[in-house]
């Protein structure tokens, strides 16, 4: 078994900042935030932007000169998001990939997010993974039901394998409207997995209050974390989270507990098949 893979989502697009003043928002704010995850076992880095208001954006200035920082200061995977915001366009969602990153994350269906719908029809996905595939951006699949595996199948039986050869799921769990954050789902999804390609990786992710149930049985079934601000803004009931590296901290003392140290961004790259691709 492999070290552990821990990515840090350190903003998402649903929380104002208003609420969550922890929230780093700003290139400075993210850059810091980076810097430290990195420093204490974090390989991978989930980005979403916001505006000078904090509002999310995909404006693709932005997207490519956050890129650009995190890669001279920071050795972290960067997975630009092209989930965004419920709100965004197909268009402004696809073009996140022209800003470059080297990974970006791939959602694999619709779904029922609390009041809103997250809306990823089939002919989007298919032209995301394409246009990866065509540009050497590795993807990772966002996983937010069962049946998401089911079209992750059907994608790579379709149009084959993502760029670098190498299959990464992330299991976003405990989103109202989809699967349930708990250690049953989680094998339902296991046994999913054992239909696509052999070596297929997965982390996994709790929203709100399923965080520690999803994050225990991730580790204990020889998966990988994602922890972040983004899905998690609760650290125990009724202290609210301090700072991301307050969760990158957590997932690293986990890992370790589990004699599963973190990987570093080097390691991570070997796993996700992104060296190859550098
Ligand atoms: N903000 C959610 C609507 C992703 O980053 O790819 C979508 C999301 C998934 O966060
Ligand atoms: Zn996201």
């Amino acid at each position: 078994m492999t070290g552990t893979l821990i990515t840090v989502a350190p903003t998402g697009a649903e929380s104002a900042k208003a609420d969550v003043p922890a929230l780093p928002v700003t290139l400075d704010e993210l850059l810091v935030t980076a810097k430290e995850c990195e420093a204490l076992g974090a390989a991978v880095i989930h980005v979403h932007i916001r505006d000078d208001q904090a509002r999310p954006t995909l404006d693709l200035g932005r997207l490519r000169e956050t890129v650009v920082a995190l890669r001279e200061g920071t050795n972290l995977v960067v997975q630009l998001s092209t989930g965004g915001a419920v709100t965004d366009p197909e268009a402004d969602r696809l073009a996140v990939l022209d800003a470059e990153p080297e990974m970006a994350s791939c959602t694999m269906g619709t779904v029922n997010f609390g009041d809103d719908v997250f809306l990823n029809r089939w002919q989007f996905i298919v032209e995301l993974h394409t246009r990866m595939q065509d540009r050497g951006v590795v993807p990772e699949y966002e996983i937010f039901d069962l049946g998401h595996l089911t079209a992750l199948r059907r994608l790579l039986d379709r149009y084959g394998l993502p760029a670098g050869g190498h299959v990464h799921v992330d299991f976003v769990m405990g989103v109202p409207g989809g699967m349930p954050g708990s250690t049953e789902a989680l094998v339902a999804c296991l046994q999913a997995l054992r239909d696509l390609p052999d070596g297929t990786t997965f982390s996994a992710t709790g929203i709100g209050r399923s965080t520690i149930p999803v994050m225990l049985a991730s580790v204990s079934a020889g998966g990988h974390l994602r922890v972040g601000l983004e899905d998690t803004v609760t650290y125990a009931k009724g202290r609210p989270v301090e700072s991301n590296m307050q969760l990158v901290a957590r997932a690293v003392g986990l890992a370790q507990l589990a004699q599963r140290p973190p990987l570093s961004p080097a390691q991570a790259r070997e796993l996700l098949g992104l060296a190859a691709q550098r």
